[in-house]
């Protein structure tokens, strides 16, 4: 008998509120925008959905830099149209799980500021140290490239942020900020909200005395950053202290967690945790940003289709082996699962061919993540196949690759344009491009300026084609969103992971069994047709799939089966 929870059948739907939708014409997405979009949620067959923050913010890391918790940010509206937004997902049957961010504030959050004063109440809700003006405390660097710490010529001392330098670390040790957390989390609960997103989690508990990390020629060791000595005590607390008197999901994100670790946080009240080792199969050996990675001199050279290729180099055995690693890593406990997010690319440039098999990759993508033993996180627009863009230089608007950028062109004297590709290829702002609804200009978006470029293919992919379109992206995922709400083996089923092997390298494939019920789904991950008949299983009646022609065993470019073992 599986161990049921309504958020391990939940399918969750993140929106990135900022680039969702418009209604006021000032170029930013709003809560009103998203109030005239919930149908859509419906009509998709999702769950729950995920906001993306929408609390105060000056948005130099997009809402993640927080300057007041209890407010809505002005462009995004009011805490009227927030609470009309939670009632019209409510009335639909869906829940709502909003953004926790609590590593770090904005610099211009009044703690922040009022920290600055040595004397004052909040002189130690961060983590302060004093010191040489020249001279960092130590050698961290910040997740976004750069020092993690910035001296403050008003107090003159140096903060720690291992974010943005407008995103100051808390000081969790004391007591005092811990209870200003739970009682702002505590006002969220009360609203009625179903679940937490609970941002860089891992972080928050800093080790002790703060020693320097490790340091090679080329890399650097980041593990002291995360999980630290008194995580666990903080998260219990909070949970006594906020949410465990709540029937909400509690998701963490949790950077620099391993699957045991993991279990950690699931015994402290967390139902599944974000793990990255699925999208690190993609970057290659050099890592996200680094500027070895295949080197510039190549980059710059190659053409299109070459790069594509070169930037996406994906070993279907890493995929498999990453899946697994966290599927067989948490045991009897829950996974999540995303394939897009607002901090990653997007899903079809990335593990399918936007080019050439558009709709093939895509629905290939849809099925790998739908069918898997954890609760599948969709990314907005990944349902219509959005794609990665082109960015000029002063397009760029993630403080990430910013940062990066700055580093490339200064430090290591590249020019913009050897870099372009690989900033298509990573940034962030792939994934926060607007969400393209129509036809119409900016996509439908809005009718005044984007805050960020709408990726040029608007006219081609979009919400409304897609959803007159009964064999479109959208409706593909409708249907197998569908299908999983109402099968056991693919929510609770175990797992086989079956290929991909020596014979069949660019093939994946999986069992789910549960009782006397199992399935094999196939998936023909390349740009050519493979015959598998000495795949298991694979000729018997095929319940869903991409392709309305089917050829025997003979699996045609990104085909995507499943078949129903009995
Ligand atoms: O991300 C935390 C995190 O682990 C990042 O290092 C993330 O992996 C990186 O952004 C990927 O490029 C969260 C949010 O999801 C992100 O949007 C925020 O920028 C970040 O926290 C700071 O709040």
């Amino acid at each position: 008998e599986p161990d049921r929870a309504w958020w391990k059948e939940a399918s969750v739907y993140q929106v990135y509120p900022r680039s969702f939708n418009d209604s006021d014409g000032d170029g930013i997405g709003d809560l009103q925008g998203i109030r005239n979009r919930v149908d859509y949620f419906d009509e998709l067959g999702v769950d729950v959905v995920w906001l993306c923050p929408v609390y105060d913010s000056p948005n130099v890391d997009m809402g993640y830099d927080i300057r007041d918790y209890r407010s809505v940010m002005d462009e995004m509206g009011t805490m009227g149209d927030w609470e009309g937004l939670l009632d019209d997902v409510h009335d639909r049957g869906m829940k709502l799980v909003m953004d926790l961010v609590v590593n770090h504030t904005s610099d211009e959050h009044e703690w922040f500021q009022q920290s600055r004063d040595p004397d004052g109440e909040k002189d130690d809700w961060y983590i302060w140290r004093e010191g040489d003006p020249d001279e960092p405390p130590n050698n961290w660097i910040s997740l976004f490239g750069g020092p993690a710490w910035t001296y403050d010529e008003g107090r003159e001392a140096w903060y720690l942020h291992l974010f943005d330098e407008k995103q100051p670390d808390l000081n969790w040790e004391n007591p005092d900020v811990r209870e200003a957390i739970y009682d702002m989390m505590n006002f969220w609960l009360e609203k009625g909200i179903d679940g937490f997103r609970m941002d860089a989690i891992s972080c928050i508990s800093k080790p002790h005395g703060l020693p320097d990390a490790d340091t090679g020629e080329d890399w650097f060791d980041m593990d002291l950053y995360f999980n630290g000595p008194r995580i666990h005590e903080f998260m219990q607390e909070m949970a006594a202290e906020t949410y465990e008197n709540y029937d909400v999901m509690l998701i963490g994100e949790t950077p620099g967690a391993d699957p045991e670790e993991a279990k950690k946080y699931y015994d402290d009240g967390v139902d599944m945790v974000v793990h990255f080792d699925h999208m690190d199969v993609t970057y290659g050996p050099g890592g996200k940003w680094s500027p070895d990675y295949v080197g510039m001199e190549t980059l710059a050279s190659a053409g299109d289709d070459a790069l594509d290729e070169m930037l996406n180099t994906m070993d279907l055995a890493d995929l498999q082996e990453a899946i697994r690693y966290w599927d067989e890593g948490v045991g009897d406990e829950w996974n999540c699962l995303y394939m897009g997010s607002h901090d990653q690319t997007r899903a079809v440039s990335r593990f399918g061919d936007a080019h050439d098999y558009h709709r093939e990759s895509a629905t290939l993508v849809a099925t790998f993540l739908l069918t898997q033993r954890a609760t599948p996180f969709l990314y907005q627009g990944d349902e219509i196949g959005m794609t990665n863009a082109d960015w000029d230089r002063e397009d760029i608007r993630d403080v990430e690759a910013r940062g990066q950028v700055d580093i490339l062109m200064e430090e290591h004297d590249v020019p913009y344009e050897t870099i372009a590709p690989f900033v298509r290829n990573r940034s962030r702002d792939n994934a926060r491009t607007p969400m393209q609804w129509d036809d119409s200009e900016h996509a439908g978006f809005t009718d005044g300026d984007p805050w960020i470029q709408v990726n040029d293919d608007y006219e081609r992919i979009n919400a409304e084609r897609a959803m007159a379109d009964p064999d479109s992206i959208f409706h593909y995922y409708r249907r197998l969103l569908d299908l999983r709400s109402e099968s056991e083996v693919l929510v609770y089923g175990d797992t086989e992971y079956v290929l991909p092997d020596e014979t069949y390298p660019n093939v994946w494939a999986h069992r789910r069994t549960l009782g006397d019920e199992a399935v094999l789904v196939v998936l023909n991950w390349q740009d050519e047709p493979r015959d598998v008949s000495g795949v298991e299983g694979v000729e018997s009646p095929v319940l869903f799939g991409n392709y309305e022609q089917r050829d025997g065993t003979t699996l045609q470019p990104y085909e995507a089966r499943i078949c129903d073992l009995g």
